[in-house]
């Protein structure tokens, strides 16, 4: 069989590093490292499969970060571990792209291995190009998850125990007992032989991905003699003695040609349409939200509610932002999740504004809607200039040191007492929060009750009441 020799740079490669600062002939990989040999192979195979304009070459964060210096191709640098949710927005944004996430041990099998292990699990049409060095290269040489049993690194200075750190992760094994995938692949980066069986696996895994066949995963095992000691024969022979027995190089899964090309994803992106999804209920609504006009709000209007969990803060801020939303407002709602939700606090930023939102985490609040103690000692402070705290009465004492101006609200006994139900407090705010700022129309907030608490009759009217209670309650108060 004869076969092309390229001297010279492949067309995949730019002519001239240009990107690269200092040298602009040279990669900056060190000799007989794993990522020259993959780039290059990638660079010829991209122009014979006719790859090129349309191939997005992820840049990991590690030794190849630097991928775009060298690749004439679409590039895009990514957090370290994020290629594959990176690479699936692009290919599910344009079907007709070939994303490569390249990636090294690190990068997949550490940090971002949910990520990877869910684009497999989803059967993206993407080639996952994971490069097994056995170590942490670019940040010199920790142990990985593929580190080998008995392996010396920097953090393993007594070897690898397996005692402590357990097993090295066998990637491609794991991968290929997942259904979707159609290819999975190790391969090794040293003698000519393999390098050639490599050629052909990342040409195969490049061509599923053309043919939108899903998700493919090549492994090559590859040297980075500065972190093993060793010079690059050494390095080869280490990688085929030690790394090979325990990694078998061998095609694990091919099942594309049982596969039917990938459909683009179909999204709802009209305005119209996603609008109908979302307020499944808008037959409900009793108001006509094309007559309500656009309130009079200047700039931005930056609320934080916080409370208990359990006392619907996360629903108040969402009848907030539904609320503008539905007069034509920008709306963004920013929960507060994690361990506050059980029994401690919990908190949410909601941000309106009749242009668009620069950020939806609100730091400094206009407005601060707190319903339990810890809640105010902990944003009181953070309330802008000019700013409004309107709070539970019942569950908060107030000690308004930077005398702001501030509503107390008996939010959670007029709840229990007049509506019937405590968990109504919230309700009882909303209403206090509406008629203290005085710029948004009724008719929305009733519409935005309707549509959080979807076709629920009762728990519906207990709402309206509790929110016409809170009214009633500021307006003794802006008397
Ligand atoms: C979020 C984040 N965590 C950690 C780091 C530090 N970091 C940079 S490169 C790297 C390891 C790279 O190792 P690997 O993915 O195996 O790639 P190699 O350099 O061996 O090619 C780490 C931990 C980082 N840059 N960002
Ligand atoms: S440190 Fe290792 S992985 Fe990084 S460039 Fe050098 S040989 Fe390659």
């Amino acid at each position: 069989m004869s076969r092309k020799i390229i001297h010279g740079r492949p067309g995949g490669f730019f002519d001239e590093y240009h990107r690269k600062p200092g040298n602009k002939t040279s990669t900056h990989y060190c000799p007989g490292c794993g990522h020259g040999i993959l780039h290059k192979l990638i660079a010829e195979a991209v122009v014979d499969l006719q790859m090129k304009d349309n191939t997005v070459f992820i840049c990991p964060v590690g030794c190849s970060v630097f991928g775009y210096y060298y690749f004439d191709l679409a590039s895009i640098s990514v957090p370290h571990g994020r290629a594959p949710a990176v690479a699936t927005g692009i290919v599910r944004s344009n079907p007709d792209c070939c994303v490569i996430s390249y990636q090294g041990d690190g990068d997949l099998g550490a940090i971002g291995f949910n990520e990877f292990i869910q684009a497999a699990n989803r059967g993206e049409n993407i080639a996952v190009f994971f490069v097994n060095n056995g170590v942490y290269g670019m940040t010199g040489g920790q142990l990985a998850p593929t580190t080998l049993p008995g392996q010396k690194t920097v953090t393993s200075p007594y070897g690898r125990s397996v005692e402590t750190e357990g097993y090295p992760l066998k990637v491609c094994e794991m991968v290929a007992a997942l259904d979707s995938p159609v290819y999975v692949e190790r391969v090794a980066l040293t003698s000519p032989k393999n390098i050639l069986a490599a050629r052909r696996a990342l040409r195969k895994a490049l061509t599923y991905m053309k043919e939108k066949k899903g998700f493919s995963l090549v492994e090559f095992l590859a040297g980075c003699p500065v972190n093993l000691k060793k010079n690059t024969r050494e390095t080869d022979e280490w990688i085929e003695k030690k790394m090979i027995p325990y990694f078998p190089v061998r095609c694990f899964k091919d099942i594309a040609s049982e596969r039917q090309p990938k459909c683009a994803p179909v999204g709802i992106y009209e305005k119209g349409k996603v609008k109908e999804m979302l307020l499944a209920t808008e037959k409900l609504h009793p108001f006509n939200e094309s007559e309500i006009p656009v309130p009079d709000l200047k700039g931005e209007l930056r609320v934080k509610c916080a409370g208990f969990g359990g006392q619907g803060i996360l629903s108040l801020g969402m009848l907030i932002a539904e609320g503008g939303h539905l007069q034509n407002l920008n709306a963004s709602w920013l929960p507060s999740y994690g361990p506050e939700m059980r029994g401690g606090t919990a908190n949410c930023s909601v941000v309106l504004s009749r242009d668009s939102i620069g950020s939806p985490i609100v730091k400094s609040s206009d407005i601060l809607i707190a319903m339990n103690q810890p809640s105010i000692d902990r944003f009181s402070a953070d309330i802008s200039k000019n700013g409004i705290i309107i709070y539970d009465s019942v569950n908060i004492e107030f000690d308004n040191k930077n005398k702001c101006k501030a509503y107390s609200i008996d939010a959670s006994l007029l709840a229990k007492d007049v509506v019937g139900d405590v968990r109504c407090a919230n309700s009882v705010m909303l209403g206090a929060f509406f008629e203290i700022i005085k710029v948004f129309d009724e008719r929305a907030f009733i519409n935005s009750i309707y549509n959080n608490f979807q076709n629920r009759e009762k728990v519906i009217e207990l709402n309206i009441k509790a929110f016409n209670e809170g009214r009633k309650n500021a307006r003794t108060l802006l008397r």
